[in-house]
């Protein structure tokens, strides 16, 4: 699926703005036909945005089973002949569209975009009404899982994921057209060699047209031209894409029919860079590169996870402003306008699916769900394994072609130190290897499964740890703390993989200040942080650290979470607390 793109050859109409918006929760609404005609009762709902938090009514922001979305717009008189495609980014996390009284698509997956064709269900020119309805239920088998609870009260949605189930359509929706043949997928893969670039190409269209493409430099000057749906193009003298150097060229890819004529077109920006892991040691551009940054969340006040682009470019800012080179979309794919920013920028990004929460005996049943195995007939199964491998060719699919995501990560924190862990995780390593064989793929383990008793990082490129040594182990004792973090720590180093610390962090509550550094104080974060710092630089297999959190965020409210979650170095609203001058210095040499 190509996201939809304005090019001459390709228009599209955003569907952004306000919808009529009704919450369903006895789930009556496809019964009783809810498509058919104007929503009653509705009332408007902005997209993108999670619903959550819009209203003041706790009836929307508590709500479990189905929203409903409708909006009435007209397609544009010009896209007569056209094939009329309807493309929504997110739906969270499931969802059915009609068009008028026509079901069009169904989706499962509330972070990857998906598609619809109309051509046959609409006239250019004419009024259509576009209802979607969107399910935020989450169950043991839908990634991430849950379980709803029937209580006296109403249903309750429980979940092992420490961050608030927002829902709704939080990224953009849209209307767009091509020609009826038309380019269907663009894959690129580059390559270095000294001071020359490769850049191979494949391209998908429907029938036989013929294909070209031309490679441009960022100043619109061609650099190489192919013929046909696959080949290399070689680029002498290229510019590499480099972690703070996010050159891109573009890959400008035609579609012709007999005559000549231009039939589709497709834009991809190109970013020429390798990755590779050698021993423990991770490669960009046959570089040694440390991982500086963060586990970030899409999360804001109002818009929940709605994506907004003046709030994406600061949090890029303050990426910047701290001395960041990277993060990773825990926990699941960000917005493909966080990922083409990323490409600009020159940020490193870590791309994690939804897979989250996995792992039932967390914290005791901390995240408000306890007293079910993991995996077995009736919980994680054969069935969620198989809409986890559809969430990982999802991601492949829409990502591949970016070159700020250098590493895959397919679960956070699963239960991996069993044998069944093991099971489930085998074929979506080897799934994920055969979808993309250029990048490392791994996932991130969590303490419980400490060295050496994982049984899934065997599969994995990287080690990917998340530790809470001195926070929710040997907590506020940092001593004792460093010593239990260094043994565990030499016991992976000898594994010959890199390591990257994908989390350690420690809640603080901002503006508590304590002389004697004591937990929760700005203080006790700042030297949390530096103990940390401490061991990872006696680590030579240490190849990365990412501080939980950039920002506070919201989680599900419980007595172990203040206002939700607050190991930010950032406030939810983006102030920075004592910490951000500490990382500042550390990873820019900036003095405060
Ligand atoms: C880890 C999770 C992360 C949590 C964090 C925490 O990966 O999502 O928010 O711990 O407890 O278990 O703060």
């Amino acid at each position: 699926m190509l996201r939809p793109q304005d090019n001459g050859s390709r228009e599209r109409k955003s569907l952004n703005g306000l919808w009529s918006f009704v919450l369903d929760p006895d789930g009556r609404g496809r019964t009783d036909r809810w498509f058919a005609g104007p929503l009653a009762g509705a009332r408007q709902m902005a997209v993108p945005a999670s619903y959550n938090d819009i209203t003041t009514d706790a009836g929307v922001r508590d709500h479990v089973g189905v929203a409903w979305y409708q909006l009435t717009t007209y397609v544009p008189r010009g896209w007569g002949g056209r094939r009329i495609v309807l493309n929504v980014e997110a739906a969270t996390h499931r969802a059915t569209v009609w068009v008028d009284e026509t079901e069009v698509v169904a989706h499962e997956g509330g972070y990857t975009p998906f598609e619809a064709d109309l051509t046959e269900h609409v006239t250019p020119g004419e009024r259509i009404r576009i209802t979607i309805a969107v399910d935020n239920t989450l169950t043991f088998r839908t990634i991430p899982p849950g379980i709803v609870e029937d209580t006296p009260h109403g249903k309750k949605q429980k979940y092992w994921h420490d961050f608030f189930n927002y829902a709704g359509l939080h990224r953009s929706v849209w209307l767009h057209a091509t020609g009826p043949e038309h380019l269907t997928d663009v894959t690129v893969v580059t390559g270095l060699d000294g001071g020359t670039g490769t850049v191979e190409y494949t391209v998908e269209s429907t029938g036989g047209a013929r294909v070209a493409v031309i490679l441009r430099d960022a100043d619109g000057n061609p650099v190489a031209e192919g013929d046909g749906a696959r080949g290399t193009l070689v680029v002498p003298d290229v510019h590499p894409w480099a972690p703070g150097d996010g050159y891109l060229y573009e890959l400008d890819v035609q579609l012709f029919d007999a005559a000549g004529t231009v039939l589709d077109r497709y834009l991809q920006n190109v970013g020429v860079r390798t990755v590779a892991v050698s021993g423990t040691r991770f490669l960009l551009n046959g570089e040694p590169f440390y991982f500086t940054g963060f586990g970030m969340h899409e999360d804001h006040t109002v818009l929940g996870k709605g994506h907004n682009d003046a709030l994406m470019l600061h949090d890029f800012e303050l990426l910047d402003w701290i001395g960041a080179n990277s993060f990773r979309t825990s926990h699941y794919p960000y917005s493909q306008d966080v990922l083409d920013y990323a490409d600009r920028r020159g940020i490193v990004v870590i791309d994690e699916t939804a897979a989250v929460g996995l792992n039932m005996s967390v914290g005791g049943g901390m995240f408000g769900a306890q007293g079910y195995p993991t995996y077995s007939a009736d919980t994680v199964n054969d069935e969620t394994q198989r809409v986890h491998a559809q969430a990982i060719r999802e991601l492949v699919a829409r990502d591949k072609n970016h070159p700020s995501v250098v590493l895959w990560s397919i679960a956070n924190e699963p239960e991996s130190e069993t044998e069944a862990g093991e099971e489930y995780f085998r074929p979506l390593f080897e799934l994920t290897r055969e979808l993309d064989p250029t990048r490392p793929v791994g996932f991130v383990n969590m303490m419980m499964a400490y060295y050496p008793r994982c049984r899934v990082s065997q599969f994995a490129d990287v080690l990917m740890l998340n530790r809470y040594y001195g926070w929710y182990v040997a907590t506020g004792d940092l001593a004792a703390a460093e010593e239990m973090w260094e043994n565990e720590l030499r016991g992976w180093a000898a594994e010959n993989k890199p390591i990257l610390i994908t989390e350690y962090g420690a809640d603080t509550y901002p503006g508590l200040r304590s002389l004697t550094a004591e937990p929760w104080s700005e203080e006790y974060q700042t030297a949390y942080l530096e103990m940390n710092h401490r061991l990872f630089d006696r680590i030579d297999a240490v190849v990365g650290e990412h501080v939980w959190n950039f920002a506070d965020f919201t989680t599900t409210s419980g007595i172990v979470r203040v206002g939700g979650n607050k190991k930010g170095v950032f406030t939810r609203d983006r102030k920075p607390k004592a910490a951000a001058y500490a990382l500042r210095e550390r990873w820019k040499g900036k003095r405060p």
